[in-house]
């Protein structure tokens, strides 16, 4: 089963890969860093810095850390057997730039070589970006254009619930009361969560302090379960 790991920069990517990892410890765990410009705080069974560093790309070709980043990707293609892996669970962790996945052509070719077979997306997101009603809203809206881009069932993983008091009955009665112009954008979406299971894969956790591991297994697992929803 490959697990793809993303989200926005600083959202804890990384640090859930690492110690996700090793709560998986009983299974035939894999880790690779997809981020180019970043040395894993794991240790890596596969590692695109082997490969592509950023920093390099950026003096080599004379860009800037945008066009470099995108250039990275663009030389990643070229080793993605490298980076492809065998595993009971295969961990994915990518650059905080989520757009070098879900809007570079290169980005979006090394999603589909490494979600071959069972795959699932985390979105890892900072629960305090959510935390309102309008915030929560777009970040159901936003699971569904990973999901749309990747064309990968995406789990909302909301983090750093240890230092945010995130109530997630309080922000989706919330919904129901936005008003002016942005009222029926989140009545819409109100109606999509409702209608869909997306509610329900959203799980809180704190990466750091290793807690709702078992809700986001629970929950990979009901993504992939032969009788359970995954529309
Ligand atoms: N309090 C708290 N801090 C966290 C949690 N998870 C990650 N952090 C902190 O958030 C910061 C960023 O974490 P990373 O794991 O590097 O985040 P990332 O998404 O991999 O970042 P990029 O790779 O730069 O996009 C670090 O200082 C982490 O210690 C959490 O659950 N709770
Ligand atoms: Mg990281």
């Amino acid at each position: 089963m490959n697990v793809v790991v993303i989200g926005p920069a600083g959202s804890g990517k990384s640090t859930f890969v690492k110690n996700f990892s090793s709560y998986l410890k009983e299974y035939d765990v894999k880790v690779v860093n997809l981020d180019p410009a970043s040395d894993p705080i794991y240790r890596a069974d596969r590692d695109i810095r082997s490969f592509v560093k950023t920093e390099d790309v950026m003096r080599e070709y004379r860009l800037g850390i945008n066009g470099a980043l995108l250039k990275s990707m663009e030389l990643s293609l070229r080793y993605i057997d490298e980076l492809v892996v065998d595993g009971d669970f295969v961990i994915y962790d990518t650059p905080g730039q989520m757009e070098l996945f879900l809007y570079s052509k290169h980005g979006l070719k090394i999603a589909e070589e490494i979600s071959k077979g069972f795959s699932v997306c985390l979105f890892i997101i900072d629960a305090e970006i959510a935390s309102t009603p309008e915030n929560f809203a777009s970040v159901v809206a936003q699971n569904a254009v990973i999901s749309l881009r990747l064309s990968m069932p995406t789990l909302t993983v909301l983090n750093k619930c240890d230092v945010v008091d995130f109530d997630l009955k309080r922000v989706e009665e919330g919904l129901k009361d936005v008003g002016g112009v942005l009222g029926e954008i989140v009545e819409k979406l109100a109606s999509l969560i409702e209608y869909t299971t997306l509610k329900f894969r959203v799980v809180k956790v704190s990466a750091l302090k290793r807690t709702g591991f078992d809700d986001v297994f629970s929950a990979i697992n009901e993504v992939f379960c032969s009788c359970g929803d995954i529309s």
